[in-house]
Formats: C-alpha cells, structure tokens, sequence
C-alpha cells in the first residue's frame, strides 16, 4: 500500500508537470482526481489494512493526497492565466514603449508646399530621375555643347541601345519636368514638381551630390514677374511663417528670360557668415525666370499667347534653413540619430 501510493504519487507530478492546457487538465483530474479515480482506488485499500498499519498509512496518505491537490490547484492557476508569478500582470508598471518611426524633415516640408500649393491651384508632378539628355538639357534650351551645361556636373549614363538618339542622364534639376508637364497637360498650366537630383559635386556643408528640389511653373496668359514673386513670398511665408529677409539678384539660366536669383537670409548665423552660407551670409535659394519662349515651344505652347514663370527651389536647403540643420550632409549620411530629432 505504501508503495502504490509513493508509485501514485510520482506518476500524478510527472503528469502535472506536462499539463499546458485546460483540456489535458481535466482528463487528468477524471483519470486521477475523481470519485472512480486511481487515486480513490489506492485510498479504498485503507479500508483493508489492520488498525495499527491504517494509522500509519493513513497520515501518509493524506499527505500525499494533499500536496497532489495543491499541485493540481497550482497548474490549474497558470493554465488558466490566474496565477503563477511569472502570470501575474502588474498594473501599475510602465507599459512597454513601442518604438515609433519618424518622419524625414525633408518630407514634412515637402507636405507642407504640396499644400500650398495644391490650395493655390497647382497640380503636384512626378518625373523620372533617370531621364534623357533631351529633357534634362535639350529641352530647356541647353543644346548639346553649350557652356551652360557646365553649370550643372553630371553624371551620365550609358545609352540603353547603341541607335538611341539621346544619351541618359541623372536629371541635375527637376526642371527636366517643364517641357514634359507642358506637352502633356498644355496651357494654361500650373504645377509643382519635388524630386531627387543628382550632380556630380564636390561635397561640403552646403553642397552634396544627390538633394531635393521642388520645381513650379506656371503657364498661362499675361503671367509676369509680378506673379512670380508673389508665388515666392507666399512660399516662404507658408514656410517659415514670418516674413523672411530676402535679396533678389539677376541670374542667368538658358529656360528663362529674365532670370533671377533669390537668397533668404542665412537662418543659421542671421547673416554673420557661417561654412552653411560660404560665409556670405546669404543662403541661394530660389532661382526663377519667365519661362524662355523657346521652351514654351518645345512643350507644344504657343509662345505668342502663353507666358510663363518657372523656379527651382533648393528644397534640401531649405529646411535646412527652416530647422538650424548646419550641414547637408547630415540628410544621407544614414545616421538615425538625426532622423530621429524630428
Ligand atoms: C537649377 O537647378 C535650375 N534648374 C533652377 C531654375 C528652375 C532656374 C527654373 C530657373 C527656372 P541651380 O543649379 O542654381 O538651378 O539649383 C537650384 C537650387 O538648388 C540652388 O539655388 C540651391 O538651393 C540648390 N542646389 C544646387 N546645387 C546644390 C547642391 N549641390 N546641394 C544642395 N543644394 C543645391
């Protein structure tokens, strides 16, 4: 008898030890635990035993019985998520922190002129960043040749067929959007168009090889300059949302005539000169022009009718300005720290 109920025993806490679920549970409770169960059968021996051995065997038996009960009612706790210590749910701790992604200043900005400008009436283009020397160059009155190619490093790349007639580039401006826009949606016209360009640059703290611009054009009838810095200071109110100090000096591009630059004050030294601003103070932000006439006609206008002005602004450099970024580099070089400010 004492040996069945020592055998019962371990049988019963190896079994336990195994039990994950409600179901295996129960059937161990009928197999075991119940009215008809195994370990009733041994304690119905009791019954048999002389009075001295009944004493003995019986206190034995309760003991057993009791530490199987308390082990049942143990597994049963965790099983059903009751109990347990490692079950138990503290409150009042701190939740786990989920770690949460952020968005690049260059695209919060780019949302912030998207909407302005769609608020204006613009439509927001995409074009392709591989792109053809004709839309990047040709198009935009740089024919092959011309020093104002120089303007603008470039990586070029090999033709995709030997017979192509237009050589491959990475677009250096989003200006290679203009003519496309105009032969597709004609006149009148309006549209924004942020993109990736890419130059062939030596890189400093103002200056990297891949950065944003977001391109406008607007075409229509007796558009002017007029129209043109008034589309300027609206931007950089959206922007900065005070009236910024600008300088507007001539520029000279082949896509417009006239042409102008306009530089913001630097933001980052407030015009004391610092590496961001080439310590000019002034930070070259914004080239425009009327569109040239023969631009107008590549894209299928009607230079006779049609105006137009188009810009070409830095967008990387202008957050950089708008949030105290001193550095371009800091944009690509892949450090998260960085993103993770904004
Ligand atoms: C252009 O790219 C012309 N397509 C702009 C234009 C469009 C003029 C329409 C007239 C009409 P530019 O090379 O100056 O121009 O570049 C425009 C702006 O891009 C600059 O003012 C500057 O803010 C920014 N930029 C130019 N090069 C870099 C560079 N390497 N790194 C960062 N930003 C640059």
């Amino acid at each position: 008898m004492k040996d069945k109920l020592e055998k019962l025993k371990k049988e019963i806490l190896d079994y336990l030890k195994d039990v994950k679920d409600n179901d295996v549970l129960r059937e161990f409770e009928i197999k075991y635990l119940s009215r008809k169960g195994k370990l009733a059968e041994v304690l119905k021996g009791l019954k048999n035993l002389d009075a001295s051995e009944r004493k003995e065997i019986g206190q034995l038996a309760n003991e057993v019985k009791k530490e199987i009960q308390n082990k049942f009612q143990e597994v049963k706790n965790i099983v059903s998520g009751e109990g347990g210590q490692d079950k138990i749910i503290d409150v009042t701790l701190p939740g786990k922190k989920i770690k949460k992604g952020s968005i690049s200043p260059l695209t919060i900005v780019q949302n912030e002129l998207e909407d302005l400008f769609t608020s204006m009436g613009f439509m927001v283009l995409d074009g392709p960043e591989l792109e053809s020397d004709y839309y990047n160059f040709e198009a935009v009155n740089i024919p092959k040749n011309h020093p104002a190619r120089d303007m603008q490093d470039t990586f070029y790349i090999d033709k995709k067929n030997k017979d192509d007639e237009y050589d491959l580039v990475m677009r250096t401006h989003t200006s290679s959007v203009q003519v496309r826009a105009m032969q597709k949606y004609g006149a009148p016209l309006r549209c924004v168009v942020p993109g990736r360009v890419f130059r062939c640059e030596a890189i400093d703290a103002s200056h990297e090889h891949t950065f944003d611009q977001m391109e406008g054009l607007m075409v229509g009838e007796n558009i002017s300059l007029d129209n043109l810095i008034a589309v300027m200071k609206e931007l950089l109110k959206g922007i900065f949302h005070k009236e910024m100090e600008v300088r507007v000096r001539p520029g000279y591009f082949p896509f417009v005539e006239p042409g102008i630059e306009l530089d913001i004050k630097c933001t980052l030294c407030e015009g004391k000169g610092c590496p961001a601003c080439k310590n000019s103070g002034w930070l070259e932000l914004f080239p425009a022009g009327l569109v040239h006439p023969k631009v107008l006609e590549y894209g299928g206008i009607d230079s006779k009718k049609y105006s137009g002005f188009a810009f070409g602004l830095g967008l990387t450099r202008l957050v950089m300005m708008k949030y105290g970024i001193n550095d371009i580099r800091a944009f690509n070089n892949g450090d998260l720290r960085f993103l993770k400010q904004f």
